[in-house]
């Protein structure tokens, strides 16, 4: 399939480890995907979901062991320590691929490696990377299908001489004591082992996409970031764009995917999904920040997803769509999970494959599906994606909107001062725990950038990155923060959320045309009340004005937390930041 020397000497060497039986080039076609997913339900690996209502769908059940991302054993294994940062797991690389070959020797044997080339972005697009993940899952082979660009063009657009990062995946018995989820940026390399979950084993997601492409970013000038990209068309038919980022769990796919109010859509207010996980982002001829979706599909969390919630996603998933770990109805093999509806299937299969009356199962507190179960779905599937999803230069960014789940500290919305204030907004961000969770409520967790999990190199080189595009970008998109869960006194959310949102979307366009002024406090700009558009939405004056409101406490607090979390950068911490940091406690001791 291709005459590309580093690929075909990577591949004698990866065959030479791993031994399998056989190995299969993916070309792209539906003749050969068709037939994986005939051999793929012969074997067990997948099940055939009913093909009327839910047409090319399939099933796959993870081993229990093996259910969600593995941070404790995802490393970053640069030549230094130094280079990987105080926030990421690091090995020296020798002693690392040492380890590693051990485990890799002879994991395929009798076994197909196939040999996935994909392209993040849209094969050719000046943004787009390539990979080759070599696998011995036929489910991470389809899987990838969904979420990557993959086949024959990518090995055109690779040509005889260019480069690609190198993907070893090997399924081995998913033992999870010796499993690896593995970057090598200075190699270009990934490896993971003992895994067959998604964001584990679907190396073009998190470990390239994010991961390695945020290091080849920042040697090369560009972002990679954990960002939805959405785009807004007002009455006019104008549409601009957002990114935004924010951590797991904060609603991130339904931002992408949001449905305005009545009153809005009315008007003639759309809103466009480019992208609901990861955006690349590089600076345009016009000196305007321009941005890709890199992935090709939704890799979703099924529970809570449902037509109320988000139903463009559900739209998304209705065909040519594998679902993990959600509960199968046997009456008619459909699927279900929590928050689907209030209609437990009663002859359920639960997601770890017992069968069980879902209706006494779920009524005793039982869940049917696995809390990070998931779909991974065509994005062009999705009834808003975006006309400019496939646009090779990507779509220019108005605004970055960096937020997290905060009870009291954070404004409903606020915007930073200008560009380098913007990147300490995103640098503090963080997020509190919820009852949900396991342990105390309201700890904070800091997640700069919504990266915590994802910064391929140190997180202090990271910080001096952003202010370094803020160099290069004349035409800087705006930046502001936004927090859609304050609680009231009694705990209550105060904000409704969901499509309601796009009110804040709304002043914040309206912020980056100059449309609006706003109030200057300690924090940054805040809306005048009069400038959000509430109507029908049936807050007291009260409230409107206490989602608005600087807690000064709260903040000093704050700030107290912020510098015991950066101490750990040291010296390599942006002198910028610190100096936002004490301005900012300077402000709030006035
Ligand atoms: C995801 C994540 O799966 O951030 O997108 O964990
Ligand atoms: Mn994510």
């Amino acid at each position: 399939m291709t005459n590309n020397k580093k690929v075909l000497t990577w591949l004698e060497e990866m065959k030479a480890l791993c031994k399998p039986e056989k190995v299969v080039w993916i070309d792209g076609s539906e003749a050969q995907l068709e037939a994986l997913r005939e051999e793929a339900v012969q074997t067990g690996e997948m099940i055939k979901l009913n093909q009327e209502k839910l047409p090319g769908c399939y099933y796959h059940r993870t081993a229990e062991n093996d259910v969600a991302r593995v941070e404790d054993r995802t490393f970053i294994c640069t030549e230094t320590k130094e280079e990987a940062g105080p926030i990421n797991n690091w090995m020296a690389p020798a002693e690392m691929y040492a380890k590693l070959n051990a485990l890799y020797d002879g994991s395929m044997k009798g076994r197909t490696m196939y040999v996935i080339p994909y392209s993040m972005g849209p094969v050719g697009s000046p943004f787009s990377k390539i990979g080759i993940e070599l696998t011995d899952s036929i489910y991470v082979v389809l899987n990838m299908d969904i979420m990557t660009r993959v086949g024959k063009d990518v090995l055109k657009a690779l040509g005889e001489d260019g480069d690609f990062v190198k993907c070893l995946h090997a399924k081995r018995d998913v033992n999870p004591d010796e499993r690896y989820i593995v970057h090598f940026p200075q190699d270009n390399t990934i490896m993971s082992v003992n895994s067959a979950y998604g964001g584990n084993v679907l190396l073009g997601k998190k470990c390239f996409a994010l991961r390695i492409a945020s290091y080849q970013g920042m040697k090369e000038g560009w972002m990679a970031e954990h960002m939805l990209i959405l785009g807004l068309e007002n009455p006019k038919g104008e549409v601009k764009y957002i990114c935004a980022a924010f951590p797991s769990a904060c609603g991130k796919t339904n931002l992408a995917m949001l449905i305005p109010p009545k009153f809005l859509k009315d008007q003639g207010y759309k809103v466009w999904t480019v992208g609901d996980d990861i955006a690349w982002l590089r600076v345009g001829e016009d000196g305007r920040l321009y941005a890709i979706n890199p992935e090709a599909g939704f890799f979703g969390v099924a529970p809570g997803t449902s037509e109320k919630s988000n139903f463009n996603a559900l739209e998304a998933t209705k065909k040519n769509t594998i679902f993990t770990n959600v509960a199968i109805n046997e009456d008619d093999m459909t699927v279900w999970w929590e928050g689907l509806d209030k209609n437990p299937p009663e002859n359920a299969i639960e997601w770890k494959g017992a069968k069980v009356n879902g209706k006494e199962y779920t009524a005793e507190g039982g869940k049917l599906a696995h809390p990070n179960s998931r779909f991974t779905a065509p994005a062009k599937n999705c009834p808003c994606i975006s006309s400019e999803f496939e646009n090779p230069q990507g779509v220019p960014i108005s605004a970055i909107v960096f937020g997290g789940r905060r009870a009291k500290t954070a404004p409903l919305v606020y915007q930073a001062r200008d560009w380098d204030h913007g990147v300490f907004v995103g640098a503090t961000m963080a997020s509190e725990t919820t009852a949900a969770a396991a342990g105390a409520v309201g700890v904070v967790r800091r997640d700069p950038m919504a990266m915590r999990p994802f910064v391929g190199y140190n997180m202090a080189d990271y910080f001096q990155h952003w202010y370094d595009m803020g160099k290069k970008i004349q035409n800087p998109p705006k930046i502001f923060n936004v927090n859609w869960f304050r609680l009231d006194k009694d705990g209550n959310f105060m904000w409704p959320g969901f499509g309601d949102n796009m009110r804040v979307l709304n002043w914040i366009l309206d912020r980056c045309e100059d449309k609006v002024s706003a109030v200057e406090t300690e924090i940054g700009f805040v809306p005048n009340k009069e400038d959000l558009q509430l109507d029908g939405l049936d807050l007291a004056d009260e409230v409107v004005d206490e989602l608005l409101s600087i807690d000064i406490d709260a903040w000093k607090e704050d700030v107290q937390n912020q510098r015991e979390f950066f101490a750990q950068f040291g010296d390599k911490l942006p002198k910028e930041i610190k100096n936002s940091m004490d301005e900012l406690e300077a402000k709030l001791n006035k």
